[in-house]
């Protein structure tokens, strides 16, 4: 990986692990912001456990994918139920770059990725971190973000997706809307385990604190342009039992276009769990997942 993210090997994530093994799994996840496992062989069950030992999971809010018995671990792919329904979340036509949970003010999440199926060719996921952005940008830069908000909506993210392709997902329910209001966040944050400078951004926000949103739009892409250079960027080519675990508070991530593989399979299992409690913990979180677990 670039100048972040370490592969660790010689552990096996399919039994419960100790404390200490714990506590240096979670120092490395901290120091690197993405850590690789290969070769696990992780069951649902597993994957839940894991999550769990990291902090409080988020329910994905496209709740059809949540798997049944483990509502922390959701799928997302190509992959269909025997009827023909979609048994993942699939978007097409790639993701772009983004962090994952800008529309909770919890933002130290970390997305689990677990490869269950992979296509033979595409479906690579492309990570890079926001404090080499950070490092890397001219001075003039850091100055027009130093002070800048944006509001994150996951409506304002969702809802073209749902409009594109009106059978990826079931809509939100009114009740499901309204426990995923706006929420605004700073771009430049001081990350709370590390100290680092970190950029905290998404490319969709629905206003500025001090700018007009074409303004912030344009400082938000130079500051993307500085942070997804090649020599920064670190392209994960699946292979079946790669667990990637990043750290959003740290690393922005990109899916990649999804037409090569139309007709292959592609099945992962994600979840998504808050880290740190911090002043900006998602107070109400468990009405939240308890609104998204309802059948
Ligand atoms: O499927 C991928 O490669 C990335 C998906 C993604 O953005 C996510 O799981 O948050
Ligand atoms: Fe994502």
């Amino acid at each position: 990986m670039p100048n972040f993210g370490l592969e660790v090997s010689g552990v096996e994530l399919s039994s419960p692990i100790d404390d200490d093994s714990f506590s240096e799994i979670r120092d490395l996840y901290f120091s690197h912001s993405a850590l690789l496992f290969r070769d696990q062989d992780l069951s649902p069950q597993s994957q839940a456990r894991l999550v769990h030992r990291f902090g409080c999971p988020k329910i994905e809010t496209r709740k059809q994918f949540n798997l049944k018995d483990y509502p922390e671990v959701s799928t997302i792919g190509n992959v269909k139920h025997p009827d023909g329904e979609d048994a993942a979340f699939f978007v097409r036509g790639g993701f772009g770059w983004h962090t994952d949970g800008t529309s909770a003010c919890h933002v130290d999440a970390a997305t689990f990725l677990y490869a269950v199926e992979v296509p033979k060719v595409g479906g690579d996921t492309l990570l890079c971190s926001t404090a080499t952005a950070y490092e890397n940008i001219p001075e003039t830069l850091k100055d027009q973000l130093s002070d800048l908000e944006m509001l994150c909506s996951f409506h304002a993210h969702n809802d073209p997706l749902l409009e594109a392709d009106p059978d990826s997902h079931i809509p939100l329910t009114k009740e499901e809307r309204r426990a995923l209001p706006p929420v605004w966040h700073k771009i430049v944050q001081v990350h709370p385990v590390t100290g680092r400078t970190v950029l905290y951004m998404n490319f969709n926000p629905i206003e500025f604190n001090s700018v007009s949103l074409s303004m912030g739009e344009e400082w938000l892409q130079a500051a993307l342009a500085v942070a997804t250079q090649e020599q920064y960027v670190y392209r994960h080519e699946w292979k079946p039992g790669d667990l990637l675990i990043w750290d959003n508070h740290a690393v922005l991530h990109s899916g990649t276009p999804t037409a090569c593989y139309e007709s292959d399979r592609r099945l992962m299992h994600r979840s998504f769990v808050y880290t740190q409690p911090t002043e900006r913990t998602l107070e109400n979180l468990d009405e939240v997942n308890a609104i998204f677990l309802k059948t």
